[in-house]
């Protein structure tokens, strides 16, 4: 099934200069770039983003995280791409991130993980819809695109 997801380049991939690191692996994944900004988070945003989080005890130092530097912020789109993205990913604490996933090659502190991805399709359509209105969003193929979905 073809699905869109939110992917955020976080402050310190941006920071460490790992963006185009982050964004490599999506695309070498078969998945495609839908839409692509840089942004800078205000605290409102933050906080509706990440609202699951409120009142948890990291839950300031995140808001602090994601709005001290500009992120960027991607849509990507694909075969199950919301599940590929969060295994491509790797788990949240890259100190216990797989080897081979973008948190597990270049982290080791759950403060500082690198990427963020939505985590089902229901948050992608939210998280999507926070980030993008719909004009800078595309839909469009690779013309070799059934070597890739198979469709
Ligand atoms: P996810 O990004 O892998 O979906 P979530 O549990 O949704 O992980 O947490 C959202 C973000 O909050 C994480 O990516 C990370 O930046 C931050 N976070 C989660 N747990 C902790 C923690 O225990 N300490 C500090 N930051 C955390
Ligand atoms: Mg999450």
């Amino acid at each position: 099934m073809t699905e869109r997801t939110l992917v955020l380049a976080k402050p310190d991939a941006v920071a460490r200069g790992l963006t185009g690191e982050i964004i490599k692996r999506l695309e070498a994944r078969g998945l495609r770039p839908a839409g692509l900004k840089m942004i800078w988070i205000d605290e409102e945003l933050a906080k509706r983003h990440y609202s699951a989080h409120i009142g948890k005890p990291f839950f300031e130092g995140l808001v602090q995280y994601i709005t001290s530097l500009p992120v960027v912020a991607m849509v990507w789109e694909g075969p199950s791409a919301v599940s590929v993205v969060r295994n491509t990913m790797g788990a949240t604490n890259p100190a216990q991130a797989q080897p081979g996933t973008i948190r597990g090659d270049l982290g080791t502190d759950i403060s500082n993980n690198l990427v963020h991805g939505s985590d089902s399709v229901e948050s992608a359509e939210k998280e999507i819809n926070l980030f993008f209105n719909e004009a800078e969003i595309f839909s469009w193929k690779r013309p070799h695109e059934s070597f890739i979905t198979g469709e």
